[in-house]
Order: C-alpha cells, then structure tokens, then sequence
C-alpha cells in the first residue's frame, strides 16, 4: 500500500491535484502510514513541478500552487510526523532561509522534526539579511545554525552569513557549527559557502544536529 500511496502523491503533487492529494495524505495518515514517507513522496513531486517549470511547462502559478499544496499536506501530517520523530536530545538550533530567498516549506519541516527530537528552535522567517544570522547569534548563543536556502543566488548570501559568523568574537575558540540545507545543494556549495555540513533531507538533518550535539557533549 505504502508503495501505491507513495506514486500517487507524487503524480498528483507534480499534477497539481490538491483534492485527490489531500484525500490521499488524510487516508495515508488514518491507515498509519509513516509521515515521513509521505512527506518524502511529496517531496519526489514537488522536483517534478520544478522540472516541469524548467521547461515551461508550468508558469509561475504552478510552482505556487504546488507550494500550497505542500502547505495544506504539512498541516494534515503535522502531528503524526511529530509523535513519529519524538526523541530528547536537547540543543539549540537557529535556522533561517537566507537574504534573497523565500522558499520555507522544507525549512518548516526540518523544525517539526528538530522540536519533536527536543531541540530548542528559533526560526528567523525568510529573506533573512546575514547580520540578522549573526545578531542572533550572538543573543541567543545557539548550538547550531541552520541556514536554508533553494536558489542558485542564495549561495553567495549563505556564504556571506557564514563569514560574518566565523567573524564572531567566541568564533576562533568555538565557532558555531553551519548546516546549509536546500534541495539544490551538495558538497561543491558547501566548500564555496565554507559552512560545516550540508543536507537535502530533513531527517539527515536532525540527526546531523544529534551527532554534533552528541560530540560536543564528548568533547
Ligand atoms: C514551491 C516552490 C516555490 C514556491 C515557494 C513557496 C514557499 N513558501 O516555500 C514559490 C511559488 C513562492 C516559489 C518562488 C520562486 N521559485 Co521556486 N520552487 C518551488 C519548488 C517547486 C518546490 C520547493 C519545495 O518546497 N520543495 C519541497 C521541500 C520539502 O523540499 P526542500 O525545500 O528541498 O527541503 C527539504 C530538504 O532540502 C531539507 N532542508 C531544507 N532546508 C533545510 C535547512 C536545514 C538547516 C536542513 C538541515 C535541511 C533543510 O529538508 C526538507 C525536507 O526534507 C522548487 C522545485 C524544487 N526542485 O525544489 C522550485 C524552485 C526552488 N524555485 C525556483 C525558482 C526559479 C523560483 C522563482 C525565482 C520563480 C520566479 N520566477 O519568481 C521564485 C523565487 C522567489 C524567491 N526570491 O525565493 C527554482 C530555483 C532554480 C535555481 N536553481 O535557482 C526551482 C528549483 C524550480 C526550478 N527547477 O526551476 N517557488
């Protein structure tokens, strides 16, 4: 069943079709489908939009809806996708969608998972200026900073967030662990960005913020 499920939220994500994807979230979560995995499906869905606005298949008004579909499954899946992650670690964690950029379905779904697991999360919205990164931080004394991001353009400001962070006065001692996370990244923007980790997954993301917190505490 998982597998049926599972193509048909991504051919109805990429389709557009918020009434049979809802339907299908709503059964999917009653019949004790992992949230995770129907997250992830949609996920597989939403790539295909993009792809299909890539080649002018979908306008804008495409992408949009496809976002608002996302929305609405992440209400519906909110709290089974909650209990199903809980843990305690326990840790700080800033997060923030960088200056340029306004995609924040993902980062959403990456603080469900970090609150269920115990962590502390400030969320500083989209768009959000380096030096706003670098304020809180040194306000709110965070364990790890999370910098989202989506665009090929939100490489250079997530590079610039990071600078300023290594800029910190505690930062030759300790600097504050960097995650960038986005569908679009890898290892080749993590070394231009010059952050310390990088991840496309939401639940790789909580449990690199567990490692860090776990080494800390060793160290
Ligand atoms: C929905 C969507 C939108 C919605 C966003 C709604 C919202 N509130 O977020 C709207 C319509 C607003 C939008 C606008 C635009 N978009 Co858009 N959008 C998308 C789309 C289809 C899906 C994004 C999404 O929500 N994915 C689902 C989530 C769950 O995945 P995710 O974000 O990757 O997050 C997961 C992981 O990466 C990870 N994660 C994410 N963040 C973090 C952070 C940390 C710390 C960690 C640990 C993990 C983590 O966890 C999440 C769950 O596993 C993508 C296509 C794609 N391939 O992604 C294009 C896409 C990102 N958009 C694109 C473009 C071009 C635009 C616009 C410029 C269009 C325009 N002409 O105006 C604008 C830009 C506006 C701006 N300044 O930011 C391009 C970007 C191309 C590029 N390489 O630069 C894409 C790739 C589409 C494409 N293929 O062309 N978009």
């Amino acid at each position: 069943m998982q597998d049926e499920i599972r193509s048909t939220l991504r051919r109805g994500i990429a389709d557009l079709d918020e009434d049979g994807v809802l339907a299908t979230v709503r059964a999917g979560i009653s019949a004790g489908v992992d949230p995770a995995a129907i997250i992830a499906a949609c996920d597989e869905g939403m790539r295909l939009v993009g792809e299909q606005y890539e080649q002018g298949e979908y306008y804008l008004s495409g992408l949009i809806m496809a976002g608002e579909i996302l929305r609405e499954v992440l209400e519906i899946a909110r709290p089974a996708l909650a209990a199903s992650l809980a843990g305690n670690a326990s840790g700080r964690v800033l997060l923030g969608t960088v200056k340029g950029d306004i995609h924040d379905i993902g980062k959403a779904i990456v603080q469900i998972a970090l609150r269920a697991n115990g962590f502390a999360v400030k969320d500083l919205g989209v768009d959000v200026p380096p030096q706003a990164f670098a304020d809180k931080a040194m306000a709110w004394r965070p364990d790890i900073i999370g910098l989202s991001g989506l665009m090929t353009t939100a490489y250079e400001p997530m590079r610039e967030t990071v600078r300023l962070l290594r800029e910190l006065p505690e930062s030759t001692t300790s600097p504050i662990p960097v995650i960038i996370g986005g569908g679009t990244l890898n290892e080749q923007v993590r070394v231009f960005v010059g952050a310390d980790y990088w991840c496309n997954n939401a639940l790789e993301g909580v449990r690199l913020c567990q490692q860090i917190i776990a080494g800390r505490d060793r160290g």
